[in-house]
């Protein structure tokens, strides 16, 4: 059974079953304060916007069994997944796997790398933890897709321009159809979040379609309460 939604730039039809929720790198890194994002020099509080409209749509997702994936940004320990370049990239007083106020910066098992509370992932959901940006580098991501039959994918996470972008242009390439919530992703950038979401839905949809999260809750197969 197919959906369609409301979305830019026209709307957009899925099947439940062959489509997944994909929730991208909510860590307390990116949005809590001491994380790699403020380590950066970034103000995190318009991160911290997008949790409550995530939750919402992971409740209602998951209310309909359907499949949901979180990816987390990070590094083995001993950095050895961690390209020398992004090491050394913005000179950083306190940077990839140095001791920061929530534990290394970017390493896989700290306090920083792991999905805020309000997010976090349920037994059987896959968690996709990946060295790059884009969700697809050197992650199992596709064999999983693949294994369950999904062909469709429902953006959220942070940041816009960097790995929500990164992974909806792989996903694009690699034949996916992605609807991105525009009130599920954020940036630290008002400027780049506008100018990634009009690059999605140019010219018919060039990487994508974009909807608020308000119409895709709307159309949900949600089974109601007994
Ligand atoms: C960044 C990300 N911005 N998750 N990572 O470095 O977007």
């Amino acid at each position: 059974m197919t959906y369609s939604i409301p979305a830019d730039p026209y709307d957009f039809t899925f099947d439940p079953a062959a489509t997944a929720l994909l929730i991208i790198d909510m860590q307390r890194d990116f949005v809590d304060s001491g994380g790699f994002g403020e380590l950066l020099g970034n103000d995190v509080a318009p991160l911290r916007e997008v949790i409550a409209p995530i939750e919402r749509v992971l409740a209602a997702w998951r209310a309909c069994g359907l499949l949901v994936i979180h990816t987390r940004e990070g590094h083995r320990p001993d950095l050895s997944d961690c390209p020398p370049a992004k090491l050394a990239r913005g000179k950083l007083e306190i940077g990839i796997g140095d001791v920061g106020p929530l534990g290394r910066v970017l390493v896989r098992g700290q306090q920083g790398h792991d999905i805020v509370d309000e997010l976090r992932p349920l037994a059987g959901e896959p968690v996709i933890d990946k060295p790059g940006k884009g969700s697809f580098y050197a992650t199992d991501l596709a064999s999983i897709l693949a294994y369950r039959g999904i062909c469709s994918l429902i953006v959220t996470g942070v940041t816009t321009e960097v790995c929500v972008h990164t992974t909806v242009r792989e996903a694009n390439d690699r034949g996916f159809e992605c609807l991105v919530l525009s009130d599920c992703i954020a940036s630290y950038f008002p400027e780049f979040y506008d100018m990634t979401l009009k690059m999605i839905k140019a010219q018919g949809g060039i990487f994508g379609w974009v909807a608020p999260s308000e119409a895709f809750l709307a159309a949900l197969p949600v089974p109601a309460l007994p």
